[in-house]
């Protein structure tokens, strides 16, 4: 770790001892100057070519400086992990700067290519984040799963047994708005979970204006009605002293009564406004003009501003006071820009301070001109203690805390059923059911979970096997009554099943958790989960997530597609085919065949393992640093093929497709599906195979993985110069240069179109645009194009195309 440049040698003579509580404050200080400098430093003393404002957020960081200062640098244990809110990123990094984890040279290029990144993250940063966050409210829920994936390893014994960490999050208050942090709280409820401290960052502004009054009493009493202790931090040391005074009561009444939009305009305007507003709205209560008289207009700004977020003495007494694992609401009371010239000011949000202004807060942190960066510059403690202090920070005298596992092996072959006739669905639970009766290390360390669509997406099986997981052991009623059910779901501590409420934020959530199990807890798990395919789109924030702190996890939808017919047109999916595609993170496949999902399956769990530290800078599959995997699944019935597949054609079915019936070389036409379309898209085939002989039948089983394929290759040669072939590139060379694709699935026909640039051939592309009629699956198939007759008659339009008697337009 580079000092920063021009630190200068501790001076003698400042050894006055200094209490704990006084060096926690001359940190404090130190954060808040070096995240305002950050900020400064990357809006006004960096190249910025291009002219697009840099930004950062001065009043957000100062708002939490106090409670990150007390957090990091005393109160936190290695153990302990903690998501803050997103725009206090400078302050994060200013406190692994002073720790020792983080360079100089990051918070130099904050916001920049390859710097400290404007909000908290695992993958980007370089210092030591626990949970990425950005998008509000979902790192504030991640702690909550993070909890309850915590207890379970705990509970199933996965661990070695150390002492559970808290799970702390950061929260902006205006980040409670978010209704997935509502979701949390219920679904955390249901779990009685444990060992999480929400602290919320009560500054009463967002990011727009000043926040409703009424918040304040709401967020107790929702707090409190999920079960959570609620502690109010609202009051500094300073105001405690003086409410004991004579007047001091009607001042605590003022406070109490202020509107927070009054209060926030008094803050910023300063001490002679304080006073003039309390001499006329209390001025006349006993005690209270002798009270304000002890104060100077500074003294005065001071102690009305002396809110207990803001108050070393009080925050650290609250946080040591808590002596249970119970979960925690703690509003701590603060003051967005506290300690900045535009404090308080409702449009302070993107406030950054002007040159004269950073010049004179410079000035007042006693920083010398060009030791903006020195880790001590300006503090009155002798520098020798500061380092000790520093090296003595429980939180960090472990290193860095990202943890890791040895990844648990997968069998050669999943127990893969048989039978002539099956659903991708089906076929996913029985792979599963199969697995949990063969009891392996991979079953063992497989957790399922499903936001309360358990049964309905075939995971019966397996939680009729493995149970559901809960802190406590009960029994299943209905089987202790003798009832007869096809679900015996018992709970216990080692059960593998953890059932979530209606909830598909949630669900995504908890799979950014238990996806980083070896990361936070040192312990693998291989998250297994399922949803309504079209409810993809519902968690798809939380979803990008989950991908984007590299959580490793596999999710079914299913069933999808218009195909679920009777399952109501209001669940059909058309754009998840897409958003597979697109998600980065997330490999998507649509297998057709049981035999090819086990093959994915298999992958799948071994592709979750991969460790990013391996890769090299070229791999474009993403093959060699891993990533997680999302299938699209059906209920339709599909005859299986009887085969046996070969080691090529498997290597074919992950990288995304093969023939399922190879073309002639030279043909003229090909028929490429993806999924449950399988049945007409064979059918078609047949029909046409005596009219085009040498035609083909492109089974694709990963869009995604193909056109991956194809855009790194390209880019491969682009830049590298080599001769890179794609595996579509080498799927569609035997086809004549102008032969036409018909392309065929249950989804946006987008997902397959793209395939024409591969060589050049001319694509028709049949696929769904529209929903919402329910019906049978032949009738919807036919309504909306893509059943036997639609593929045949696109097949006549490339044909009648390419011999020339009609020209495309
Ligand atoms: C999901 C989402 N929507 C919108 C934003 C833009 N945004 C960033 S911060 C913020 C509000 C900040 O208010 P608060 O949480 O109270 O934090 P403060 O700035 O007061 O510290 C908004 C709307 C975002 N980051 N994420
Ligand atoms: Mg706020």
């Amino acid at each position: 770790m580079s000092e920063a440049a021009g630190e200068p040698a501790a001076p003698h003579g400042h050894e006055e001892a200094h209490d704990h509580v006084a060096i926690l404050r001359e940190l404090e200080r130190k954060v808040l100057w070096l995240s305002a400098w950050t900020i400064h430093h990357a809006n006004n003393l960096r190249d910025n070519p291009d002219g697009v404002k840099v930004g950062g957020h001065q009043a957000s960081c100062a708002s939490v400086t106090t409670l990150m200062t007390a957090l990091y640098f005393d109160v936190l244990a290695p153990e302990d992990r903690v998501a803050v809110k997103p725009h206090a990123s400078p302050v994060f990094h200013a406190i692994q700067y002073l720790l020792g984890q983080q360079d100089a040279d990051q918070l130099q290029h904050f916001r920049d290519y390859g710097g400290a990144q404007a909000y908290p993250s695992r993958t980007k940063d370089k210092d030591d984040v626990d949970f990425s966050t950005g998008s509000v409210g979902l790192g504030v829920a991640m702690t909550s799963f993070a909890s309850l994936i915590q207890d379970h390893v705990r509970l199933r014994g996965l661990t070695d047994g150390e002492p559970p960490g808290r799970m702390v999050a950061l929260v902006g208050d205006a980040e409670l708005d978010e209704g997935n942090v509502s979701e949390a709280l219920l679904e955390g409820w249901k779990h009685d979970v444990r060992n999480v401290w929400w602290i919320i960052d009560y500054n009463r502004q967002s990011l727009d204006a000043v926040v409703s009054d009424r918040l304040f009493g709401q967020i107790d009493r929702l707090f409190e009605a999920m079960g959570w202790d609620v502690i109010t931090l609202k009051y500094g040391k300073r105001q405690e002293a003086a409410f004991k005074q004579p007047g001091g009561e009607a001042l605590r009444e003022w406070i109490d009564g202020a509107s927070n939009a009054l209060y926030s305009a008094l803050v910023f305007q300063g001490g002679a406004a304080w006073r003039a507003q309390l001499t006329a709205d209390i001025g006349d209560r006993p005690g209270v003009a002798e009270l304000l008289a002890r104060y100077d207009d500074e003294q005065l700004h001071a102690l009305m501003t002396n809110l207990g977020g803001h108050d070393m003495a009080a925050v650290l007494e609250t946080l040591h006071g808590i002596a249970d694992d119970r979960p925690k609401c703690i509003i701590a009371y603060t003051i967005k820009g506290h300690g900045l010239p535009f404090a308080g000011h409702k449009d302070n949000h993107a406030g950054i301070m002007n040159a004269e202004q950073m010049d004179a807060f410079k000035q007042r942190h006693g920083v010398p001109e060009g030791a903006e960066w020195d880790r001590f510059a300006g503090l009155e403690t002798d520098w020798n203690r500061l380092r000790a202090f520093l090296d003595a920070v429980p939180f960090a005298r472990a290193g860095t805390r990202d943890r890791s596992a040895p990844p648990v092996a997968v069998p050669d072959r999943l127990p893969a059923p048989s039978g002539a006739r099956m659903s991708t669905q089906e076929g996913f639970g029985k792979i599963l059911d199969g697995l949990a009766r063969e009891d392996g290390e991979l079953a063992n360390r497989i957790l399922t979970c499903s936001p309360d669509v358990t049964v309905s997406t075939n995971l019966g099986g397996w939680v009729n096997r493995r149970g559901i997981w809960d802190r406590t052991r009960r029994s299943d009623v209905f089987r202790e009554h003798k009832l007869a059910s096809a679900h015996q779901w018992g709970m216990s501590p080692e059960g593998q099943h953890l059932e979530l409420g209606i909830a598909e934020n949630n669900l995504f959530i908890l799979l950014a958790a238990a996806g980083l199990s070896h990361r936070l807890f040192g312990t693998r798990l291989l998250p297994v989960a399922t949803l309504y395919d079209p409810f993809v789109k519902r968690g798809l924030d939380a979803l990008n997530y989950a991908c984007y702190q590299d959580a490793r996890f596999i999710v079914a939808g299913t069933p999808s597609g218009i195909t679920l017919a009777p399952e109501g047109g209001a669940h059909q999916s058309i754009a998840t085919p897409l958003i597979g595609m697109a998600q980065d993170g997330l490999a998507a496949f649509e297998p057709a065949f049981v035999d090819e999902l086990e093959v994915i399956l298999r992958w799948g769990f071994a592709y979750l393992q991969r460790d990013a530290s391996a890769a090299p800078a070229t791999d474009w599959l993403r093959d060699v640093e891993g990533g997680s995997v999302y299938l699209r699944l059906s209920t339709r019935p599909v005859e299986q093929p009887e085969r046996t597949l070969d080691a090529a054609t498997e290597r074919r079915i992950v990288e995304g497709g093969y023939w399922l019936r190879e073309p002639a070389p030279g043909a003229e036409l090909a028929i490429v599906y993806t999924g449950a379309v399988a049945p007409q898209a064979l059918e078609a085939f047949e029909t046409i195979a005596e009219e085009v002989p040498g035609a083909g039948l492109l089974a694709v089983t990963s869009a995604d993985r193909l056109n991956a394929g194809w855009t790194a290759a390209a880019k491969a040669r682009q830049t590298q110069g080599d001769g890179a072939t794609a595996p579509v590139e080498d799927l569609l060379a035997p086809l004549a240069p102008d032969a036409g694709l018909v392309t065929v699935l249950d989804g946006h026909p987008a997902m397959l179109s793209w395939l024409g640039s591969v060589r050049g051939h001319r694509v028709h592309p049949l696929g769904v645009e529209h929903f919402g009629q329910s019906g049978t699956v032949s009738e919807l198939h036919a309504s909306y194009r893509i059943d036997t007759d639609a593929i045949l008659d696109a097949c006549a339009a490339a044909l009648l195309e390419r011999r020339g008697k009609v020209h495309s337009p």
